[in-house]
């Protein structure tokens, strides 16, 4: 019988690639996201090598997400996999220089977005049990601070302890959690962050051969179908472009 996936943020970047790695797997496809247009061309894309369910669905709207999963029709009314992976950073500027209302934006998106999704579709994923995965999209930003991260990285590090204390409440249900934390990756995900300068997009990447959005979906195609025994806890990876820099030191003139 196939799995079924529920992915956040399907019209782009992670999202996008992951339910076409998935659909090439025979998975059904439950594929939501902001804009309905991009569902519908990926719905296309996909074609008929996998049962796809599109739903509008902004992740900040609890009431939303609750009426989704409640509404899920049969086959994609059991759950296998949860891909929280809708997010974004807004702003590179230091916090001083930071709009409040971006904050709120990326705090209210990447954390009670996802916490939102996740805590809809708990009762699914434990009445599925052994094998069921819930796959968290952290980021390195949650592990290591630059500047102009600030709320952003707030937010990835709120993730990956997050993914860990689930794990401890769902122990003995057999469902997975996994904090996927991604380096460097070109996607629209820059595009958004700098209000659309592709500037900013083309210097960001230029010679980096960064990740792309095929190298996490095959990642998580792999983590999603791992043994039911095993449970990576946290997997971070970076193109091998990057790497660490010395702390900085600011001296006094
Ligand atoms: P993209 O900008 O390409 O995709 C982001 C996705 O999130 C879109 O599908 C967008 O859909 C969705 N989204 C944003 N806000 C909302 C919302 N309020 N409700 C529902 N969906 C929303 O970025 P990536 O694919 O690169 O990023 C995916 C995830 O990976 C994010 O969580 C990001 O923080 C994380 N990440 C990205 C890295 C990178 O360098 N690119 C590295 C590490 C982690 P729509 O606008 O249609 O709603
Ligand atoms: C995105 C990666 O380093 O731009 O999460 O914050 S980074």
């Amino acid at each position: 019988m196939s799995k079924t996936a529920f992915i956040t943020g399907a019209t782009s970047g992670f999202g996008r690639a992951c339910a076409l790695r998935l659909g090439q797997a025979g998975w059904n496809l439950i594929l939501t996201g902001r804009r309905q247009e991009r569902l519908d061309a990926l719905q296309d894309e996909l074609g008929s090598q996998c049962q796809v369910l599109t739903r509008t669905l902004d992740v900040r709207d609890a009431s939303a997400v609750q009426e989704c999963v409640d509404s899920l029709p049969a086959p994609f009314d059991e759950v296998d996999l949860l891909l929280n992976n809708a997010g974004l950073a807004l702003g590179t500027e230091p916090a001083q220089n930071c709009d409040p209302d971006e904050w709120k934006q990326m705090i209210d998106t990447n954390i009670l977005g996802l916490t939102t999704v996740t805590h809809a579709l708990l009762p699914k994923l434990i009445s599925k049990g052994a094998g069921a995965s819930i796959i968290n999209l952290g980021s390195i930003a949650g592990h290591w601070p630059y500047p102009g991260g600030n709320v952003y990285c707030g937010t990835k590090a709120f993730v990956e302890q997050f993914s860990y204390a689930l794990r401890c409440d769902l122990s003995g249900t057999g469902v997975r959690v996994s904090n996927l934390a991604p380096g460097l990756s070109e996607s629209e995900f820059t595009l958004v962050r700098t209000g659309g300068n592709q500037d900013a997009y083309d210097q960001l990447y230029k010679g980096a051969d960064p990740i792309q959005p095929e190298d996490i979906a095959e990642t998580v195609y792999w983590l999603a179908s791992l043994p039911a025994h095993l449970n990576v806890n946290q997997l971070e990876i970076m193109p091998v472009s990057q790497a660490w820099s010395p702390f900085s030191i600011h001296r006094k003139s």
